[in-house]
C-alpha cells in the first residue's frame, strides 16, 4: 500500500510513519520522565500517567473520506498522527501541565484548544496542544505536527467509553445514546470539580 505525497511522490505508508512512530516515542519518554522528577523531589505530580499512538492507517484513510482531505496536504491537515495523551487527577492539574508545555523549548506550539472549559458539542472535555516536533533522521531534521490532548483521569474514562460505543456503532451514535453520554459528560465534569472543590479545603 503506497501514499501520494508532495511532489507526487510515491511512498510507502511505513516510510511515512517513521517520524511520526519517533515523535510518539521520544515525546512519552520526554513527559514521563517530568513525572518521575516530580517523584524523586518528594512532590505531588500533576501527571498522572502518559499514554502515546501514531494514528492507524485506515484511521487516516477515514478521516480523508470524512473531511474531504487531499492526500498531498496530509502532514499539514492532520494534525493528530502522532498523538499523545496526558492524564491529570485534577482539573487545575491540566492548566500546571499546559504551562509546563508552553515552557519547553523542545517543540514549538503552533495551536491550543481549550475543550476543558469549552465542551464540545458531544460533552467531550480536553485540553488540546498542536506542536511542531523536530524528529532527528539520517537524512536531517524532519519537522512533524503532533498533537497532545490533557485531560482529566474522569475525563479519559468518559471520552474512552464514548468513543468505543462511537466505534462500534460505525462513527454515528444513536440521538438517545448520543444525549445519555451528553448528560453522563456534564455529570462527569461536576464530579471533577467537586473533587477540586474538596481538595481545596483540606
Ligand atoms: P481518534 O480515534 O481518537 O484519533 P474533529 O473534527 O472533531 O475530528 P477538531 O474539532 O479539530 O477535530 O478537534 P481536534 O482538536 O483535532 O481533536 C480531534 C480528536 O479529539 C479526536 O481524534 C479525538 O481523539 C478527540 N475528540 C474530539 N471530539 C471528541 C468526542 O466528541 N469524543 C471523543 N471520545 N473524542 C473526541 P479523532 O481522529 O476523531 O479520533
Amino acid at each position: 500500500v503506497s501514499i501520494r505525497l508532495e511532489r507526487g511522490v510515491v511512498m510507502e505508508w511505513e516510510r511515512f510513519f517513521v517520524p511520526y512512530q519517533q515523535a510518539v516515542t521520544e515525546l512519552k519518554v520526554k513527559l514521563r520522565g517530568l513525572r518521575d522528577q516530580y517523584e524523586k523531589e518528594g512532590k505531588n505530580s500533576p501527571i498522572e500517567f502518559v499514554t502515546g499512538r501514531v494514528k492507524s492507517k485506515s484511521s487516516i484513510e477515514e478521516k480523508i473520506v470524512r473531511r474531504h482531505l487531499e492526500e498531498s496536504r496530509l502532514a499539514l491537515d492532520l494534525q493528530d498522527i502522532a498523538g499523545v495523551r496526558i492524564m491529570t487527577k485534577y482539573v487545575e492539574d491540566v492548566y500546571t501541565v499546559v504551562e509546563l508545555l508552553r515552557d519547553r523549548t523542545d517543540f514549538q506550539i503552533l495551536e491550543e484548544r481549550d475543550y476543558v472549559m469549552n465542551a464540545k458539542p458531544s460533552g467531550y472535555r480536553s485540553y488540546h496542544i498542536v506542536i511542531e516536533y523536530p524528529v532527528q533522521m539520517y537524512g536531517g531534521e524532519k519537522k512533524v505536527l503532533a498533537e497532545i490532548q490533557v485531560r482529566t483521569i474522569a475525563m479519559n474514562v468518559w471520552a474512552t467509553i464514548e468513543h468505543d460505543l462511537r466505534y462500534k456503532h460505525g462513527d454515528e451514535l444513536p440521538a438517545e445514546m448520543a444525549e445519555q453520554l451528553t448528560i453522563l459528560a456534564e455529570e462527569n465534569f461536576e464530579w471533577d470539580q467537586r473533587v477540586s472543590e474538596i481538595r481545596a479545603t483540606e
